[in-house]
């Protein structure tokens, strides 16, 4: 899979992208993560990207030539690819929209700063707006980290156990966080495992863990609905 990330902040991706599981992936030829700096694309001495909103108000807004012209630059260099934009505005990012995701061959990833873009870069390249939870980050970086590392996860080879991917939270038909798990010791400040994870039975264990990630859901879903 190849991602290009856009932004204009590049360093904040260099020792993510160097990191364990994704730089491994890369150096494996299992993914292609390219950053391009938007402002490479700004005209004049200034190299300016952002300027004030038309009719006041707080805040600086990047302006449409050098997003668009960035994301165009991009799109020329292989197929068009999916295009997404970080907003806070877009849609929210859970488990079914990165499995989306991966199932694309090419991202291209837009991070915006200041207050946001300026709405005709939405008109011209109507782009997949995400967003990666109700509250305010200061850009959309860190949220198209969230994005390449959640989506890099299913990308065949990249985590060389598949069944991990397939058993962890929110994954599969009935999307349950997963239950507790123990490893050793088998007791710790007077803990104990659970005596079925001891057993040796296979069925129990199985039994047991279905049942357990059921509660830690429930519990989930009443703390998140406030009941
Ligand atoms: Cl994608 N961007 C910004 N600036 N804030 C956010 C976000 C994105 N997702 C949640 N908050």
């Amino acid at each position: 899979m190849r991602i290009d990330i856009l932004t204009l902040f590049p360093e904040m991706f260099t020792s993510f992208l160097d990191g364990s599981l994704i730089g491994a992936a890369r150096a494996a030829g299992l993914l292609d993560v390219r950053v391009t700096n938007i402002r490479d694309f700004a005209t004049g001495v200034h190299r300016q990207v952002d300027d004030r909103p038309f009719g006041g108000g707080p805040g600086m807004l990047l302006m449409p030539g050098p997003v668009v012209e960035c994301v165009e630059a991009v799109q020329r260099q292989a197929d068009l690819g999916h295009l997404v934009m970080l907003t806070p505005g877009g849609r929210r990012l859970d488990q079914s929209i990165v499995e989306e995701l991966s199932r694309q061959d090419r991202l291209v990833l837009v991070c915006g700063r200041y207050e946001g873009f300026d709405e005709r870069v939405k008109a011209i390249l109507a782009p997949d707006e995400l967003s990666i939870g109700d509250y305010v980050l200061s850009g959309g970086e860190v949220a198209a980290m969230v994005i390449v590392d959640a989506v890099s996860r299913l990308v065949p080879g990249v985590l060389g156990d598949e069944e991990s991917a397939r058993q962890d939270s929110f994954s599969g038909a009935d999307r349950l966080v997963e239950g507790p798990q123990y490893t050793r010791p088998r007791q710790y400040r007077g803990l104990e495992v659970p005596e079925v994870l001891l057993s040796g039975d296979h069925r129990r264990i199985a039994a047991w863990r279905h049942e357990q990630a059921v509660d830690a859901t429930r519990r989930r879903t009443l703390q998140a609905t406030g009941s």
